[in-house]
């Protein structure tokens, strides 16, 4: 193999996690399967106008039935790990009560069949599919859904737990409460700001409760909290641009990871949104819970905002693909400004100093935790050639970058113990349908046929190497 003819270059320390991501909703398809019920995403994408060209994953990438196919294809890429994501309304239909048995039972299969090819299974437990039975009785806004997840996460953790280590509870709480209750671009497709605040509190405390219900059933289990986190720079140093930039930093960043691991909410973040909603919901006790001790923070990071202050911002920070409101409640006047970067299919800009800006302010102002990237990559035009392949530099090149950032940072002494790259296969991008592909797998829709792309080939090449190959000797 090339890895024979090239010098050592960039190594990771034994035991670095070489992984990549999916989640349920977005690859699974089978949405009526074997009792499955229905989440805020099957109401949502049949509601015209929300997803890009009327899209669906009703069928999406056919994993449910493909999943034995797609771990041997993990497999033949020399994975060390997997982090996928599972289905409430696959396990409560209705979100509480009766456990569906067949829908565990998927996931039993899946996690055996991983661990039969040496594959780490790394659960997220929620990842947006909030069965919409709890979405009718309130959604996030009501507190009772943070107790009905802590329930659904001791189920899942009871029959999974003999076999899977690594755990994590919400997959970006950002993203659920703003993009699904403020702007509407994702489900359930609200638009109320109040309501979002009240969504964004009760996924941390969602976070918090999972977290003591898991514990309290075995003492072994890794837990920890994933963020969506960004760099934000003001576009100049004026005062309005750098109050733009506290707002969006602290809705974005601070109010989920001061909560998480300072166990309080930024004080100028509450003091901004005093001004769209009162914040009683916020009981005693509750912020102790949400920082019950973990075992790890999951990181996702795409991209950098710069953000301005004058009047007449307004347009969301990653354009919605659809008719939407603003994700930035109390701070809509901010403006998202174009930083002269070159940009992914997404129009998000690529910029790796930005994870190492996230990881070093992470070590230096926050207690001590180990870091996991759980999420990294882009969306690019990707194009089949006649002899089956896809040749994508563009993806390698980003993922080459950022992963020499984490390698710079291990070096530079932050606790930083793995990466996975989104997406181990293209699939169901949310609001834009499947126009965006992130995979390191091609998937051609209308056959499900898989196949590697020149990324996926180096990504192979990497993990199984330990790291980063030099140039050829
Ligand atoms: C993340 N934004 O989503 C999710 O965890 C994945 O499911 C998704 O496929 C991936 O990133 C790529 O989009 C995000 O608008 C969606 O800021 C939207 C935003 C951020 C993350």
């Amino acid at each position: 193999t090339q890895a024979e003819t090239r010098l050592p270059g960039l190594m990771f320390p034994t035991g670095f996690v070489w992984g990549a991501a999916t989640s349920a909703y977005q690859i699974e398809g089978a949405v009526t399967a074997d009792g499955r019920g229905t989440s805020v995403w099957d109401t949502f994408v049949s509601r015209p106008g929300s997803v890009v060209g009327g899209e669906n994953a009703d069928v999406a990438i056919d994993h449910y039935n493909r999943y034995r196919d797609d771990v041997r294809l993990m497999a033949d890429l020399g994975l060390t790990a997997y982090r996928f994501s599972v289905s409430w309304p696959r396990i409560q239909p209705d979100g509480a009560g009766e456990i569906n048995a067949k829908g565990l039972d998927f996931y039993k299969r899946l996690v055996d069949e991983l661990l039969s090819y040496g594959i780490d299974p790394w659960v997220t437990l929620y990842h947006w599919d909030l069965p919409q039975a709890l979405e009718d009785a309130g959604g996030w806004p009501a507190r009772d859904t943070s107790k009905r997840f802590a329930d659904f996460a001791a189920v899942v953790h009871d029959g999974l737990g003999d076999r899977v280590r690594n755990w994590s509870t919400v997959n970006e709480p950002w993203c659920a409460a703003f993009l699904g209750y403020a702007s509407g671009e994702h489900a359930p497709g609200r638009r109320e700001p109040a309501a979002a605040v009240r969504a964004a509190h009760h996924l941390n405390l969602a976070h918090g409760l999972a977290v003591q219900a898991m514990r309290a059933q075995r003492a072994d289990s890794l837990i920890g909290g994933c963020v969506n986190l960004y760099a934000i720079t003001p576009a100049s140093d004026s005062e309005a641009d750098r109050d733009a930039a506290r707002r969006i930093d602290g809705l974005q960043n601070r109010f989920f990871l001061d909560a998480l691991l300072t166990g309080a909410y930024p004080e100028d973040v509450l003091e901004d949104l005093r001004e769209i909603t009162d914040t009683g919901f916020i009981q005693d006790g509750d912020l102790g819970t949400i920082a019950a001790p973990i075992d790890m923070l999951l990181i996702n990071y795409y991209s950098r905002f710069t953000v301005s202050g004058a009047p007449g911002g307004a347009q969301s920070a990653a354009a919605a693909p659809t008719d939407s409101g603003s994700p930035w409640v109390g701070s809509e006047h901010v403006g998202f400004v174009n930083g002269g970067r070159p940009v992914t299919a997404m129009g998000w800009e690529i910029d790796d100093s930005g994870l190492n800006e996230l990881l070093v302010r992470l070590t230096r102002e926050y207690p001590p935790i180990p870091l996991i990237i759980s999420e990294n990559g882009a969306a690019f035009e990707d194009e089949l050639t006649a002899d089956d392949r896809v040749h994508d530099p563009d993806r390698l090149a980003y993922i080459d970058a950022h992963l020499r950032t984490c390698h710079a940072a291990i070096e530079a002494g932050i606790p930083l113990q793995g990466y996975f790259a989104w997406s181990l296969m293209d699939n169901f991008e949310w609001a834009w349908g499947y126009d965006k592909r992130f995979g390191l797998v091609y998937v051609d829709y209308p056959t499900q046929r898989r196949i590697l792309k020149d990324s996926a080939l180096w990504y192979a090449e990497t993990a199984r190497h330990g790291g980063l190959l030099g140039p050829a000797e």
